[in-house]
């Protein structure tokens, strides 16, 4: 029975549901410890001072630690993907409000809680910025020195700079942008901007660290257990073999918890105090960790009178927060697509990552698109209107075809852009009349559509064992964070094996004995892990093949893969070890044009429809239908894949209405669940989530990935019904009532007083 394809449940959810699901935060060693942590009050400020002394003296604390003695076992205690730039605890400057300023540990956390309170640092004020724009051009520095981490290979070109906020500027050039815009008949610019938000894991970040001899293990809620291993031997000093790290499942991810995040502040304090340490954050200090880019889009297009989109320019600012985190791949890989899914043959993109004294800002499902799709896909329906052009028909007439040239030069391959917008127009009753009601409650629909490359280049490597009595196992270091990779690796390992999925064991990630993998991001998994398992299983295959003729079995006969066994060992024993590597080819940007002929081993593909009922009154947008299509190839798992669709529209419809970071001179004022809030379940509009028919040519089985596709049109979508209801255009995210209204009173020539 063909096992790809196949709906099955997820492999793990008996175990879910009966709470015997293995989870960092049910985790006690012996002896262990739990560290809190004093976060600063100051947005930027350098330290002058940190009295712990009466924190220490408290009953049942073991330790109170400072950035300084972190230094002491780690002289140069610094880390990041991109830039080392980010200390374990503070070092003679803070950058944020809540960055980690000093950690009480104790047997007892309720006593290091309390601990915490008693220790005093004080700090020098220095000025602060915490506008991307601003920070341009300030005077507050938020690094004065920068060093590239020189880790990945997309991201060797990262220059040390100095005297400036810009972690990285990507620049791309293609045909005469300035020449057509003043040929064309239209020219529109617009500036769009998104909020601060956040992931919000219902699995707040964890980890523990247990100090052996020479050795250390750590155990942690991570997508990228492999870079942890590299990152924390890197800062020990030691060989990759003397860390060992274990993943088990996690509680959500959606791209906070890639690369090192509390893994770094675990390994030092543990080896310090010799004795197992945990730090579990709340809720409420996972405002402080790691959160999506606000963004400042400016985009301009040159249109002909026809309708044809001669030249696009755009020029994307991205607030980095204070540290670099992954943020300068955001800023050039997602910046490449700026100019959007259209055939354009003038493009400019300019793109910047800037640091801020915000809480830094990395990868959120979706990785930058979701901001991008935000400003292109308002401007686009902005132009089509204002030329009278139906939304969809201007889209079919700019969109990107098989084999025409993205703005890079790479020519598109198996993006079924054109068949995601057919679906959403189609799903949408598009062609159809549509009501917009006359009273106080007025509706209105809209359509967007987005596109992302895959990272690359990356690597994948897998272990298929496959014991006497024909059962198998599969070792890899692809972290499930509830997207469902266990139980698909196992489809894949099934299919090739000829055996029932439910039957392939997935061993959850122990850097001891699953290989290396470059993480469970970017919806790389899929395609490119599904590869290297692919490989693995095939590998495996061919020896039990060469094994059966060893035996005297006939060629292509299909013996039980036991009796093969039996057969050589002449009872159960043995095993047969398969594996497999996949790293896909790609050509670098040129550093001066941007352009590259294989930037990306695969394209994703989404779509979505809304429509909207406004109140005139009260600003309330409710979303009445949403619609969301992706193209993700052949789905591995139909009913698990569809559950990517709508988990991703969910999350892109919170972003979209209510979501956002609120700060005052750097403290963030709705830093807790109660003040700042994601949709509930009243909030989910009735839903039509599809994937449309389409192979991934390159793909393993046809397939390629998903996770994040589902993100990318809801805002758009949602603020074009808005306009289509009421004749607003609304430029930043969230669309709250209070924006919908006051957007409202200025067009009725009554605006609200500002008495903010
Ligand atoms: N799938 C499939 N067939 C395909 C593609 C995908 O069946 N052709 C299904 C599989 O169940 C697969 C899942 O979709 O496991 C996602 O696959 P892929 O797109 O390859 O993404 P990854 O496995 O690399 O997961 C990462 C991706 C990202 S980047 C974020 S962020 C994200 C996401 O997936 N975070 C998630 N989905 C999430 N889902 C949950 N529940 N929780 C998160 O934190």
């Amino acid at each position: 029975m063909a096992q790809v394809g196949r709906g099955i449940p997820r492999l793990e959810a008996r175990a879910k549901v009966s709470g015997r699901a293995e989870y960092i935060h049910n985790l006690r060693l012996p002896g262990m410890l739990y560290a809190k942590l004093l976060r600063s009050t100051v947005p930027h400020g350098r330290i002058k001072t940190i009295d712990t002394r009466a924190a220490a003296q408290m009953e049942g604390v073991v330790a109170v630690i400072t950035g300084e003695d972190i230094r002491k076992i780690i002289p140069v205690p610094y880390y990041g993907p991109a830039f080392h730039d980010q200390p374990i605890l503070a070092l003679d400057k803070v950058r944020h409000v809540g960055e980690p300023v000093a950690a009480v540990l104790a047997a007892d956390p309720h006593v290091a809680d309390a601990a915490v309170q008693l220790i005093d640092a004080e700090y020098e004020e220095l000025p602060a910025v915490y506008d991307e724009v601003e920070a341009k051009t300030s005077e507050a520095i938020v690094h004065e020195v920068l060093k590239p981490a020189g880790t990945f290979a997309d991201l060797k070109h990262l220059a040390g700079k100095t005297g400036t906020n810009v972690a990285l500027d990507y620049h791309l050039r293609r045909g005469d942008t300035e020449k057509a815009f003043a040929a064309a008949d239209h020219v529109f610019e617009h500036t769009f901007r998104s909020q601060q938000a956040l992931h919000l894991p219902f699995e707040p970040f964890v980890a523990v660290a247990d100090p052996g001899d020479e050795m250390l293990t750590i155990h942690t809620s991570n997508q990228t257990p492999s870079f942890v291993r590299m990152e924390i031997a890197r800062l020990l000093g030691w060989q990759e073999n003397q860390v060992r790290v274990k993943v088990p499942l996690l509680g959500g991810g959606f791209g906070a918890k890639v690369y090192v995040k509390l893994e770094a502040l675990v390994a030092a304090l543990s080896l310090i105090v010799r004795r197992p340490v945990k730090v579990a954050l709340t809720m409420e200090e996972q405002f402080y960790m790691i959160t999506k880019h606000p963004a400042t889009f400016r985009i301009k297009s040159g249109v002909s009178k026809d309708g044809k989109v001669l030249a696009r320019a755009c020029d994307v600012t991205w607030n980095g927060g204070a540290y670099a985190d992954i943020g300068p791949r955001v800023c050039q890989k997602s910046g490449f697509t700026a100019p959007g899914p259209y055939d354009i043959d003038n493009v400019s993109i300019d793109s910047y990552e800037l640091y801020t004294n915000r809480t830094p800002a990395g990868a959120l499902r979706g990785f930058g698109i979701p901001q991008l799709v935000w400003a292109y896909e308002c401007h686009t329906d902005v132009i089509a209107r204002e030329l009278k052009i139906d939304p969809v028909e201007f889209r079919r007439k700019n969109i990107l075809r098989e084999g025409r040239p993205q703005a890079t030069g790479t020519n598109m391959k198996d993006a079924a852009i054109e068949q995601v917008l057919d679906a959403v127009a189609e799903q949408m009753n598009w062609s159809a009349p549509f009501d917009r009601g006359t009273g106080v409650i007025r509706r209105g629909r809209g359509i967007a559509i987005g596109f992302k490359a895959s990272i690359s280049p990356t690597t994948s490597v897998a272990i298929v064992n496959v014991s006497a009595d024909g059962s198998a196992s599969l070792n890899m270091a692809t972290t499930d964070m509830g997207q469902g990779s266990d139980t698909i690796m196992a489809q894949i390992v099934a299919e090739v094996l000829s055996l029932d999925a439910e039957k392939v064991r997935v061993m959850h990630t122990d850097t001891d004995i699953t290989p290396y993998d470059m993480g469970t991001l970017g919806s790389r998994s899929t395609f490119h892990m599904g590869h290297a398992v692919r490989l693995a299983a095939e590998d495996a295959r061919a020896k039990l093949q060469a094994m059966a003729k060893e035996v005297g079995l006939p060629e292509g006969s299909n013996y039980p893969i036991s009796e093969i066994f039996q057969k050589r060992y002449g009872m159960q024993a043995g095993n047969v070890i398969g594996s497999g590597t996949y790293v896909p080819t790609y050509q670098s940007p040129d550093k001066k044009t941007g352009m590259s002929e294989n930037v990306t081993p695969f394209w994703m593909v989404g779509g979505a429809g809304a429509e909207v009922e406004v109140d005139t009154e009260t600003g309330k947008v409710k979303v009445t239908k949403l619609v969301n299509v992706a193209d993700c190839g052949t789905p591995i798992n139909p009913k698990i894949a569809t559950t990517q669709v709508s988990g991703g529209a969910i999350m892109a419809l919170g972003f979209t209405l209510f979501e956002d970071m609120i700060l005052d001179g750097g403290q963030v004022t709705n830093a807790s669940l109660a003040d700042y809030k994601i949709p509930g379940i009243h909030d989910i509009p009735p839903m039509h989530n599809e994937l449309v028919d389409a192979t991934q040519s390159n793909g393993p089985f046809g397939a390629k990935g998903l996770g994040e596709s589902a993100t990318f049109g809801v805002s758009p979508a949602v603020a074009n019904a808005i306009d289509d209801a009421v004749g607003i255009r609304l430029t930043e995210l969230p669309m709250t009532p209070e924006m919908v209204l006051r957007a409202l009173r200025a067009k009725q020539g009554k605006p609200i007083e500002d008495d903010r």
